[in-house]
């Protein structure tokens, strides 16, 4: 793999919904060696440090049930500022915080795609769609609405606007098994590609992973991957606060991965919903940087193997 230089940048935030703990996630991925692991495969590292929020400014919104939406809006800002300047000098890896992370990330990485002229495609790798809106959701939690912004739908007003909306065929979810009505209803017409655990028990992973990489390539786009913690099976990675059975399995995650890190085609990625305080001695940490590795090159054997996504897309 070429040596890329990674940016790390840390985002604790927490108020994407109730239950505290995300704040710990940037330290918790430097405890368990996340710069030393990706140097040692030969990349270049810079740790950016933490950031802190914009501004918190006085917002408005209907649903009285959205929690915490001027913090929220502020962590949005400043991620993004921080994610585009960043994606100009390397590839930015996003260090959460809570899946409302990447109501600021995607934003600073579709500015930064739009700056070269080269389609933005995302893969969300969850449980869940996080397709709600300030105005659809009915917990009140705004991690659950970032592909709903990214997306360009109605409700965001206390947002910056999308730079430009990703359409909706640049847009993959794998893993799903936790889907609101609200969100059902909002993929019904749409031609994000929707990939949940029963697709991947009957074709496996690869196949729809492929598929979707092909289109990548095909437009030349670039690709942010966001990486949720609870995507993978609550055995294996206890540490997130919304726990869904009948998750990807070790060997799952760490194909996609691999596949991914083949493709060539990853420019941007989220490590999210990371929550320390409910980790069993690290190793939901650990794993998560485990599978940054298996993205950055880390590979049982040295040689290509002869791989499905070779043939798929090479
Ligand atoms: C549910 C909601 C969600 C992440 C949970 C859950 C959303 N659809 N997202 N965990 N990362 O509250 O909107
Ligand atoms: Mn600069
Ligand atoms: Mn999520
Ligand atoms: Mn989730």
């Amino acid at each position: 793999m070429k040596p890329k230089r990674c940016l790390l940048i840390g985002a604790p935030v927490d108020s994407g919904k109730r239950r505290q703990g995300c704040m710990m996630g940037p330290d918790a991925y430097r405890t368990a060696k996340l710069a030393e692991t990706v140097a040692a495969l030969g990349h270049e590292v810079s740790d950016l440090g933490n950031i802190s929020p914009a501004t918190i400014r006085q917002v408005s919104n209907s649903n009285k049930q959205v929690y915490a939406l001027p913090e929220t809006v502020a962590w949005a800002e400043a991620i993004a500022a921080a994610g585009q300047e960043a994606a100009m000098h390397g590839f930015p890896i996003f260090l959460g915080g809570d899946h409302s992370l990447s109501l600021g990330s995607v934003a600073g990485m579709a500015a930064h795609a739009s700056s070269q002229s080269r389609p933005l495609f995302i893969l969300w790798l969850d449980a869940h769609t996080d397709l709600h809106t300030p105005l659809t959701s009915g917990s009140g939690n705004l991690h659950g609405t970032p592909l709903g912004y990214i997306s360009g739908a109605a409700g965001f007003d206390a947002f910056p606007p999308m730079p430009k909306p990703v359409p909706a065929h640049q847009i993959c979810m794998i893993g799903l098994r936790s889907v609101d009505a609200a969100e059902k209803a909002m993929l019904q017409d749409s031609e994000m590609t929707a990939v949940d655990m029963r697709t991947i028990d009957e074709q496996g992973i690869a196949r729809p992973l492929a598929e979707f990489l092909g289109r990548v390539a095909a437009a030349s786009g670039l690709l942010h991957v966001s990486l949720d913690v609870d995507f993978l099976d609550p055995s294996i990675a206890p540490a997130v606060g919304t726990t869904v059975p009948g998750g990807a399995t070790f060997r799952e995650a760490h194909l996609v991965m691999e596949m991914l890190g083949d493709s060539g085609l990853v420019s941007s990625l989220d490590l999210v919903e990371l929550n320390p305080f409910l980790d069993d001695r690290g190793r939901t940490a650990s794993l998560m940087v485990d599978l940054t590795a298996s993205l950055l090159g880390r590979r049982v054997f040295d040689r290509p193997t002869q791989s499905f996504n070779a043939r798929i897309t090479g």
